[in-house]
């Protein structure tokens, strides 16, 4: 079987190629990758023998078609992923999400090809703080960001290319993920690489929000699980009960990077912030028999820590620019 993995070279695309090489020995991998600021062929520097790397972007018609006619399944995470970025700048999230969905959506609609399309918890909007409700695959569509927005776009097309057109796609939402190579401008490793940086971390308003954190790996077993035993048609909420707010995620970080518990600034807070995101995983774990490895963020996170501190090279050309962007913006 081939596997054409778009965005393979950005943080979760990386790990699945990863975890697909490691434990799939049958399974041929390209990866189709435009190496946007968030993507990185080094990512893959010491598997590359293992696959075929195509530089090139999803919205490139003629390419996608060329590569889907060659291969069995499309697993599709290529996107613009950052919500602060999306608030500057929405324009290349129009175009890589949904334009380039519509490409994918396409392309394997004219060969017959089977697309597992990768998406977010955020296309159902946020949930009060004291609500106990989680988000379940029937909770209506409500997005806020320009980024949620255009991944809630792009879900839709494939569920109506799914009836339109009777494309095999199965869809997975899946809630924050943290692990190796996560892009520095994102939470946990922004303040991971600020702790080892000397810089004091950043905490959006009072840091009440709460995310649903997944460590990455998890993440890739459960799109594993969909792609071999999923429904055509349906959509799998992956999550992995991991909610915690922000401000208790620094505080742990710090405590565990041997800094004390008020080492950080409270700074403008992000517009439009959604308070509470959270999964209910139940179809995944009662249908397909998915269960997480990662049951402990503390551990998860120590993991993290360790793999930041020894991969600096990896991260720290990018640090000053990352920081600079976030002052302009006084976060
Ligand atoms: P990322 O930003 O780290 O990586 C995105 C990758 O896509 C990069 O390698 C980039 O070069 C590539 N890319 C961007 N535009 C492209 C284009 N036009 N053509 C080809 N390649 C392009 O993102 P990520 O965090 O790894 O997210 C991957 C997918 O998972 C996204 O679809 C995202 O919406 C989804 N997701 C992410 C999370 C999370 O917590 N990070 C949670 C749920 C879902
Ligand atoms: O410096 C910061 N300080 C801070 O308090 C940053 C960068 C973020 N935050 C807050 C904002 C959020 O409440 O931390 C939380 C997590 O922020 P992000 O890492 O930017 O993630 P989020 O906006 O929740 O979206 C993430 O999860 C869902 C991914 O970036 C998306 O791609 C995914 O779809």
């Amino acid at each position: 079987m081939r596997v054409l993995v778009t965005g393979g070279a950005g943080f979760i695309g990386t790990n699945f190629v990863r975890l697909t090489l490691q434990t799939r020995p049958d399974v041929a991998v390209t990866v189709l990758d435009a190496l946007t600021y968030a993507g990185s062929r080094d990512n893959l520097a010491d598997v590359q023998e293992r696959l075929e790397f195509v530089h090139g972007d999803i919205t490139d018609a003629t390419l996608v078609d060329d590569l889907v006619r060659r291969c069995d399944v499309v697993v599709h995470f290529a996107a613009e992923s950052h919500n602060d970025n999306s608030l500057r700048d929405p324009s290349p999230f129009v175009r890589t999400n949904l334009v380039g969905t519509f490409t994918i959506l396409e392309a394997v609609r004219r060969h017959g090809v089977r697309l597992h399309h990768i998406s977010t918890d955020e296309v159902y909007g946020d949930l009060a703080l004291d609500d106990p409700a989680k988000f379940t695959p029937s909770t209506p569509y409500n997005p806020s960001s320009p980024y949620s927005s255009t991944k809630a776009g792009s879900d839709l097309l494939v569920r109506a290319w799914v009836r339109s057109f009777g494309v095999a796609a199965t869809l997975s939402n899946c809630s924050n993920n943290y692990g190796p190579y996560q892009h520095i401008e994102k939470f946990i490793p922004r303040q991971i690489t600020n702790v080892l940086s000397g810089i004091r971390p950043k905490l959006y308003g009072a840091g009440e929000n709460v995310r649903d954190w997944i460590h990455v790996d998890d993440h890739n077993t459960a799109v594993w699980a969909v792609i071999e035993r999923g429904r055509i048609g349906e959509t799998y909420l992956i999550g992995a009960d991991g909610e915690r707010n922000n401000r208790d995620v620094l505080r742990t970080v710090l405590e565990l990077m041997g800094r004390p518990a008020d080492w950080y600034d409270q700074v403008t807070d992000r517009v439009g912030h959604d308070l509470r995101y959270a999964i209910d995983a139940s179809l995944l774990r009662s249908e397909l028999g998915w269960e997480p490895a990662y049951t402990d963020l503390r551990a998860g996170l120590t993991q993290t820590i360790a793999w930041y501190e020894q991969h600096r090279q990896w991260w720290q050309a990018a640090k000053d620019a990352v920081e600079a962007r976030y002052a302009e913006a006084g976060q």
